[in-house]
């Protein structure tokens, strides 16, 4: 047993079942001795985004593990981590390393000096005794903490030698939570329950905790509305009488109300990172900040109390706080914010139904949203964004109803992320139906691997909408465009798409995308692969309201 055959035996006893992966690395041929599926991705980005998918999806249970070769192919890995990173992705990265007499020496590429930026731990394998220290060392990273990627580089002159003892001795880690203090909680709660406008900010954590539950329970006792995160859509209902929707930049009028008006403001397992792709708290409130990780409060904002924990064990002390206070029934039965709310979102829908139900050609991407949430079965599904103005118009008005039937993402926003994101999401539900959105500058980034889908036997579907330019940029670089067309692009993707392998539906006509979606979960459910390519128009009107958050 060689090095790379304790590593395969470290991620067997750790319940990796599968692994993406770019050859060469004798890593690939070591887990599939052991019964470890390994899938060639077209290029290693898209290997580590479908990772990233079935991490995002498995919440915290299993992981992700990519694994490629040193040089061109951990080179060539930095934008697939630099995503997990952004968006605080726990994956196991195991690319190979120069060699340990090399890795110091210019210009050899060293994974934990160059990844170490965008990794939560940036680990090598210098000699073979140290091979279960250190994969142990990286499954408890992923398993604790703020969740990100772990590298681990394996240094082939190490990798290759005999290793007498095998894996024997590696036991597997654990997730240890931790919660917050009974005196925080209770003033944080006291908080809540004197405000007049109080409201929740749900992260991630809660995805990762498994915690939807629990924040469902706390907000019907109290009251008190939600508002996701981009990460967490999906985490509370969207179609709940207290959800008020997602926070990206865009976001259904009713984010924007009560961000402007609320006077006590609970952010659950979430960072409070300040990014473009969400919206800035507004000064002014009393702020209550629960994260997994210290380092997270008083980042970004100024907390008054930091609760730091476990967003399901914080949420469980908060429950019988409340309850203590206001009684097992709580405020269950007071319906006057769930009204409140109901009347802005029926405004703000009333708003947006002639883009959302437009009959125009060619088809205005307002109206595949609309398409595509009227026929998709939101609870057994796992719909996803891509970068650009598919995100912006997804985001407020697709209906996540079950944990983790949406994946919300973009802290940093890598183009063509959809595609492979899928390809995870379905290694972790083969049951559901997974389907991602983007444009057609997208899918130029990642479309190749619509044929790994093909070939791997995982049946996903993307929707392309081709605009034939990137959504915006005729305004943001008027002078590149009008002279030089700089920002348009064509192309025959349902035809790229059909010489890959998969099933091609072309849609012209608003009245042709539903059952084009229709078309696809039948053939999905057949093991094909289908891409949708609608025609669509440019559309640059957003959900967007920020008038409404001054005070
Ligand atoms: C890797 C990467 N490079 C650059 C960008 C910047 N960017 C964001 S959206 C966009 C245009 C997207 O066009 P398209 O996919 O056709 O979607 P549309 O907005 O036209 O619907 C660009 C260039 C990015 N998000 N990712
Ligand atoms: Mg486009």
């Amino acid at each position: 047993m060689n090095g790379f055959d304790v590593v395969a035996q470290c991620l067997k006893a750790e319940g990796v079942e599968w692994m993406p992966c770019f050859p060469a690395s004798p890593l690939i041929e070591a887990v599939a001795k052991i019964g470890i599926r390994p899938i060639v991705f077209r290029q290693e980005r898209g290997g580590i985004n479908a990772a990233d998918g079935f991490s995002r999806q498995s919440g915290g249970k299993n992981f992700g593990v990519f694994a490629s070769q040193a040089g061109p192919g951990v080179e060539n890995s930095f934008g697939g981590i630099a995503q997990a990173w952004g968006d605080s992705v726990p994956i196991l990265y195991l690319p190979g390393g120069s060699g340990t007499n090399k890795y110091d020496v210019a210009p050899n590429f060293s994974a934990t000096k160059n990844y170490a930026g965008i990794t939560k731990l940036a680990l090598s394998i210098d000699d073979t005794a140290s091979i279960t220290r250190q994969m142990r060392r990286a499954f408890h990273a992923l398993k604790n903490g703020r969740p990100g990627p772990v590298v681990v580089e394996m240094h082939g002159d190490v990798m290759g030698q005999e290793v007498p003892g095998g894996a024997e001795g590696y036991t597997n880690s654990d997730a240890m939570k931790s919660a917050p203090s009974r005196s925080d909680v209770k003033d944080a709660v006291a908080a809540l329950l004197k405000a007049s406008t109080p409201v929740l900010w749900a992260g991630q954590g809660v995805l990762y905790a498994n915690a939807t539950e629990e924040l469902r329970e706390f907000a019907e006792l109290t009251q008190i509305p939600v508002i996701t995160t981009m990460q967490a859509k999906s985490a509370f209902p969207d179609d709940h009488p207290l959800a008020l929707g997602s926070a990206n930049r865009t976001a259904p009028k009713a984010v924007w109300k009560w961000l402007g008006d609320s006077d006590t403001f609970a952010a659950i397992g979430s960072g409070m990172t300040i990014t473009n792709y969400g919206i800035q708290v507004p000064d002014g409130k009393f702020m209550i900040h629960s994260t997994a990780s210290a380092e997270d409060i008083n980042k970004d904002y100024n907390i008054d109390i930091g609760l730091v924990g476990d967003a399901k064990l914080t949420l469980e002390l908060m429950i019988d706080e409340a309850k203590a206070v206001i009684g097992e029934n709580g405020r269950r039965g007071d319906t006057a914010t769930a009204d409140l709310i109901s009347g802005v979102k029926a405004e703000w829908l009333e708003e947006w139904k002639p883009l959302l139900t437009s009959d125009e050609t060619p088809v205005n991407p307002y109206r595949v949203v609309h398409e595509i949430n009227k026929v998709v079965d939101h609870e057994n599904s796992v719909v996803t964004h891509d970068a650009g103005n598919p995100r912006d118009q997804m985001m407020p008005f697709y209906k996540a109803t079950t944990p983790f039937g949406y994946i919300g993402w973009g802290k940093t926003t890598h183009l063509g992320y959809g595609i492979p994101l899928m390809i995870g999401a379905k290694m972790a539900n083969p049951e559901k139906f997974c389907m991602n959105f983007m444009g057609d500058l997208a899918f130029g980034h990642t479309a190749m691997e619509i044929e790994t889908a093909v070939r791997a036997g995982i049946p996903i579907t993307s929707l392309i909408i081709n605009n034939l330019t990137m959504g915006g940029y005729d305004k943001s670089m008027p002078t590149a465009m009008e002279r030089y067309g700089a920002g348009n692009q064509s192309g025959d993707y349902a035809g790229v798409a059909r010489a890959l392998g998969a099933k091609a539906i072309n849609v012209e006509e608003a009245s042709g995308v539903g059952p084009a979606i229709q078309e696809a979960q039948e053939a999905n459910k057949n093991g094909e692969v289908v891409v949708i390519e609608v025609r669509t128009r440019q559309d640059t009107r957003f959900s967007a309201y920020p008038d409404l958050l001054a005070p």
